[in-house]
C-alpha cells in the first residue's frame, strides 16, 4: 500500500486543510450553480431536475467535505479505537434532508433555491432512497451509525452495496408484484468509489498441509476461484458536531486474473459470465426479514463483506507497523445479528495463515474484537450453514470452526464433568436435519458480550435461546434495548412538531432526547394542547396530499388515523388487525351495529412480504380486498376507511408516523424482539395498542399505563396455552363476533364469491393459528373500545399523546449507544 505524494509538497495550498465554502446564501447559491456546471455540465435554464438534484446532492457534501476529511486525520492520529459495525443491511433514507440537516444548511439552501427559481421540497423528492436493508434490523444499523456520529464517536459502518436493495413493491389486482428497485439508475451522489483500494476476496479450493523453512507446519488454503471487493465510501454526519465519520459498503467485481485465466482458454463468452458470476454477489439483497434462506448466494455475500472489511481495517486503517496483538485496542467488531458470524474464522485464519500467529494467541485476540447483537427469538431465523455449502465455499473457515467448536466442547466438560449431553445440545455443530454449524452459537463463544434488543428479549434468550450458555457466562450476556435517531424521525419527519417542542423547552432535545420529560406540564397546558392538535392536523393534511398524488388514496378528514406499519410476518400479526376491521364491517354491513357509533377512522397498513412467503403475500392480498368493499360501503362512509399504499418505506415511514394517532403493536407476546417503529410512533405522538412484547414492555413502563392500551396474553400465558395445548376452533366456536368475521371472509364476500381464495390465511388460522391471533381477538376488541372511549374525549387524548412524547426520550438512538459504549464496547467519545 503506498499513501500520499511521491515527494514532499512544496506548495502552500497543498498541505492546508481542504476550504469549507461559504454558509451565505450567496456563497450557496455560488457552489450550486457551480456544480451544476461543472459536475452536470449544464446550466441553470437548461437543467433537468435531476441536474438539480445531482447539483444540489454536491454543493451539500462540500460543505461536509473538510468536516469528513479532518475527522479522518483526528481519528487516525489519536489512533482512538473504533467501532466496526459489521451489518449486511443499512436501511438509510434519503440522504438530502439528514445531510441539510447535520450542516444547518435548510434555510440557506431554501432561500438560495429561491433565488434560482426552484423549490427546495421538489429536489428532495427526486431522491430514490437507498434501501439496502429489510426493515427494523437494517434501519436500527442506520440510526446507530447516525448516533455514534452525532456522539463523536469513531465508527466504521462496514456493509454491501447492493446493486438492488429491497424490491419495490407494488399491487396488481391487490396482489403483491416485486419490482427490481433500481436505486442507482439516476446517479448516485453520495457514494465515493475507491477502485484503487479494492480487495480480493477468495472462495473454494482446498487446504493442504506444509512445512515452512523453519520446520513449523502450516495450513494453507488453496482458493479455486475470487473476487474482488470494491470499497463505496459515504458520509455519516453528526448532527452539527463537526464529525462525519464513514460508512464503507463493498461491490464485487471480477478479478483479472479470474478473467484471465479464461480469457486464455479462448473463451470470450465464458469469460464475460465469469464477470457476471462474479458480480452477483453484490447484486441484490436477500428480502427475507427474520427468516434466512439457507442459499449459497447469501453466504457468500456475508463473506465477501466480512473479508472485505477486516482487510481493510488491517491493512489500511492502522498504521504499517501495528502489532496486531495489540487489535482489540484499536477496533471492537459488532455483529448485526449472525449475518456477518463468518468474520470470527476470518479474524482467526488472517492471523494464524497470514500473520503467523500461534492457535492460542488468534484466539485471545479475536475474543476480545468481537460482540454479538441478537435479533430474534425464532427458531427457524437462526443461522445454521450446512457444513457441505460451507466447507465447498470455505474450507479454511470450516477446520477453523472445528477446531474452535473442539475447544469450547473441551472447556464445557470441564465444566460440567460427565455431562455429556449438555456438550452435545451446546456443540456449534448441528447433527439435523443436517450436519449445520449454527452461527449463533459462534457468536456467544466467540463474542465478549451477547446482548438482546429489549429486556424482555434479553430474558427469553438467556432463559430459551441460549439457557446453556449463560449458565456457563452470566456475565457475557447483557440488554441494550433499541433506540432510534430523532434526527431523521423526529426533527425532520416532524418539523411542526419539532418546532412546538423547541418553543416550549429548547433545542436542546434533538440532541439530549430526555429532555422531552420537561414536556411533562405542558399536557395540562390548553394552549400547547390546541398546539399540538394543531401539528397533528397538519400532518394529516400533508400525509392526505402525498397519498393523493403518490397512491391516489383518498384520506378523509378529522379521522382518527390507526397506523400499522411493518414487515408482514404471520408473528406480527397483520391478520388480527384485519379481523378487527372485518368485524367492525360485518356488525355494520348486518344491522348489529349502528355506523353512527363507530368512532371515524382511517386504518392505514404498511408492508412488504418476503417474495416466497406465501400466507404473508395472501394476507396483503386479503387486506387489499376487505380495503376494497370496506371503502366502497356507502353505510360506511365517513365512518371506516382502509388506506394501503404500496411500497412502504423510510420515506413513506417520515411522512406516515408523524400523522399517526394510533400505533399497532399487536405481536404474539415473546415474538417480537423489540420493534423500532413502536418507538417512532409514541415519540411523534401516537398512542400504542399493543401486547407485552419487545420493547412495548418499556414504553408502556415509562408513559404509564393510562397512556398505553395493553391486550392480550402476556409471554408466561403463551407458553402456559402451548404447553396445555392451544386449539384456536375453541375460539372460533364461542366468540360470536369472532365467528362472524370468519365466516364472512369464508363466505367468498371479499373474493366475488369465491369461497377458496383466502383458504391459506383463514384455515390456517382456524387450525394452527401459530400465532394465536384468535386467543388475542377478544382482548384486542375490548382494547380498541377503550380507545375510542379516549378518543372520544379530545382532551384526554392530547394529554396522553403528550405524555407519551415527554415520556419516551430514552429511545433515543443516543441512549442505546452510550449503553453500548458503557456495557459492550469499552469505550468513550473523542474529546
Ligand atoms: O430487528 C429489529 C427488531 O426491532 C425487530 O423486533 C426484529 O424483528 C428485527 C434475518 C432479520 N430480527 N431479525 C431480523 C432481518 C433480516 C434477515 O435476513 C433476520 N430482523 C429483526 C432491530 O433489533
Amino acid at each position: 500500500r503506498s499513501f500520499g505524494p511521491a515527494s514532499t509538497p512544496t506548495h502552500p495550498l497543498a498541505t492546508a486543510p481542504v476550504g469549507m465554502p461559504s454558509h451565505s446564501v450567496d456563497g450557496f447559491v455560488r457552489e450550486f450553480l457551480h456544480e451544476l456546471n461543472t459536475n452536470q455540465g449544464v446550466t441553470l435554464s437548461r437543467s433537468s431536475v435531476n441536474d438539480q438534484y445531482l447539483a444540489l446532492a454536491s454543493t451539500v457534501k462540500n460543505y461536509l467535505m473538510a468536516r469528513w476529511l479532518e475527522t479522518g486525520r483526528k481519528t487516525r492520529e489519536a489512533k482512538a479505537k473504533t467501532i466496526g459495525y459489521l451489518s449486511a443491511e443499512y436501511l438509510l433514507g434519503r440522504q438530502l434532508g439528514n445531510a441539510l440537516l447535520a450542516t444547518d444548511l435548510n434555510e440557506v439552501a431554501s432561500k438560495g433555491l429561491e433565488l434560482c427559481g426552484l423549490d427546495l421540497a421538489t429536489l428532495r423528492a427526486q431522491e430514490v432512497e437507498p434501501g439496502l436493508g429489510n426493515g427494523g434490523l437494517g434501519r436500527l444499523a442506520a440510526c446507530f451509525i447516525d448516533s455514534l456520529a452525532t456522539m463523536d464517536v469513531p465508527c466504521i459502518g462496514y456493509g454491501i452495496r447492493y446493486e438492488y436493495g429491497i424490491f419495490r413493491q407494488t399491487f396488481v389486482d391487490g396482489r403483491q408484484v416485486e419490482q427490481p428497485d433500481t436505486w442507482l439508475a439516476l446517479g448516485s451522489p453520495w457514494e465515493f468509489p475507491h477502485p484503487e483500494a479494492s480487495v480480493q476476496v477468495n472462495f473454494g479450493g482446498h487446504t493442504e498441509k506444509a512445512t515452512g523453512a523453519d520446520g513449523k507446519e502450516r495450513t494453507r488454503w488453496v482458493p479455486a476461484w475470487n473476487v474482488l471487493g470494491v470499497p463505496y465510501n459515504y458520509m455519516v454526519p453528526g448532527y452539527l458536531n463537526g464529525r462525519v465519520n464513514t460508512l464503507r459498503l463493498w461491490s464485487a467485481q471480477a478479478t483479472k486474473a479470474f478473467d484471465l485465466q479464461i480469457f486464455n482458454s479462448g473463451d470470450y463468452a465464458q469469460a464475460v459470465r465469469a464477470q457476471t458470476f462474479a458480480e452477483n454477489i453484490s447484486k441484490v439483497l436477500y428480502p427475507e426479514d427474520s427468516t434466512p434462506q439457507g442459499k449459497e448466494l447469501r453466504l457468500q455475500q456475508q463473506y465477501f463483506f466480512v473479508a472485505c472489511s477486516l482487510r481493510d481495517f488491517i491493512d489500511n486503517e492502522l498504521e504499517e507497523d501495528f502489532d496486531l496483538h495489540n487489535l482489540p485496542e484499536r477496533i471492537t467488531y459488532q455483529l448485526n445479528d449472525t449475518h456477518p458470524v463468518i468474520a470470527v474464522p476470518e479474524l482467526m485464519r488472517l492471523l494464524i495463515d497470514e500473520h503467523d500467529f500461534a492457535w492460542d494467541e488468534a484466539w485471545e485476540v479475536t475474543r476480545h474484537c468481537f460482540n454479538y447483537t441478537c435479533h430474534t427469538l425464532l427458531p427457524e431465523a437462526l443461522e445454521v450453514w450446512p457444513t457441505e455449502l460451507l466447507g465447498r465455499l470455505l474450507p479454511r473457515h470450516l477446520e477453523i470452526i472445528y477446531q474452535i467448536n473442539e475447544e469450547f466442547l473441551d472447556d464445557v466438560r470441564e465444566a460440567f464433568p460427565g455431562d455429556e449431553i449438555r456438550a452435545r445440545r451446546m456443540s456449534m455443530i448441528a447433527e439435523h436435519p443436517e450436519r449445520g454449524v449454527r452461527m449463533a452459537y459462534l457468536a456467544t463463544v466467540a463474542a465478549s458480550k451477547v446482548n438482546g434488543v429489549a429486556e424482555l428479549h434479553s430474558q427469553l434468550l438467556r432463559d430459551k435461546v441460549l439457557p446453556d450458555f449463560s449458565e456457563l457466562w452470566p456475565d457475557k450476556f447483557t440488554n441494550v434495548t433499541n433506540g432510534v435517531t430523532p434526527r431523521r424521525f423526529v426533527k425532520l419527519a416532524n418539523p411542526r412538531l419539532s418546532d412546538l417542542i423547541s418553543d416550549a423547552i429548547g433545542s436542546g432535545w434533538v440532541t439530549d432526547l430526555e429532555r422531552l420529560k420537561e414536556l411533562e406540564p405542558y399536557a395540562d397546558d390548553p394552549e400547547f394542547k390546541e398546539k399540538f392538535r394543531e401539528v397533528k392536523a397538519a400532518n394529516k393534511t400533508r400525509l392526505t396530499t402525498l397519498l393523493k398524488a403518490r397512491d391516489g388514496i383518498e384520506l378523509p378528514d378529522g379521522h382518527l388515523l390507526d397506523v400499522m406499519v411493518k414487515r408482514l410476518h404471520e408473528y406480527k400479526r397483520q391478520s388480527l388487525k384485519l379481523l378487527h376491521i372485518v368485524s367492525l364491517y360485518e356488525q355494520v354491513t348486518s344491522g348489529k351495529l349502528s355506523a353512527s357509533d363507530l368512532t371515524p377512522r382511517t386504518v392505514v397498513f404498511g408492508a412488504k412480504a418476503a417474495p416466497g412467503y406465501k400466507i404473508a403475500k395472501d394476507t396483503i392480498y386479503l387486506i387489499n380486498k376487505v380495503a376494497a368493499k370496506v371503502n366502497a360501503a356507502p353505510e360506511l362512509e365517513g365512518r371506516l376507511k382502509v388506506a394501503f399504499p404500496a411500497n412502504y418505506n423510510v420515506t413513506l415511514a417520515e411522512e406516515l408516523i408523524p400523522a399517526a394517532d394510533l400505533s399497532e403493536q399487536i405481536s404474539l407476546a415473546g415474538m417480537e424482539a423489540s420493534g423500532t417503529g413502536n418507538m417512532k410512533l409514541a415519540l411523534n405522538g401516537a398512542l400504542t395498542i399493543g401486547t407485552d412484547d419487545g420493547a412495548n414492555v418499556e414504553i408502556r413502563r415509562l408513559v404509564g399505563d393510562k397512556h398505553f392500551f395493553l391486550f392480550g396474553m402476556n409471554e408466561p400465558q403463551v407458553a402456559e396455552l402451548s404447553a396445555k395445548g392451544y386449539d384456536p376452533g375453541s375460539y372460533y366456536q364461542s366468540n360470536e363476533q369472532l365467528r362472524s368475521a370468519l365466516d364472512l371472509i369464508l363466505s367468498g364476500h371479499f373474493s366475488d364469491g369465491d369461497q377458496h381464495q383466502f383458504d391459506s390465511v383463514v384455515f390456517n388460522l382456524l387450525n394452527e393459528d401459530r400465532f394465536m391471533a384468535l386467543a388475542d381477538f377478544q382482548s384486542y376488541i375490548d382494547a380498541q373500545a377503550k380507545v375510542e372511549e379516549r378518543y372520544a374525549d379530545q382532551e384526554a387524548w392530547t394529554r396522553s399523546a403528550i405524555l407519551n412524547v415527554a415520556r419516551t426520550g430514552y429511545f433515543s438512538s443516543d441512549r442505546a449507544m452510550r449503553d453500548y459504549l458503557q456495557r459492550i464496547w469499552h469505550t468513550t467519545p473523542m474529546i
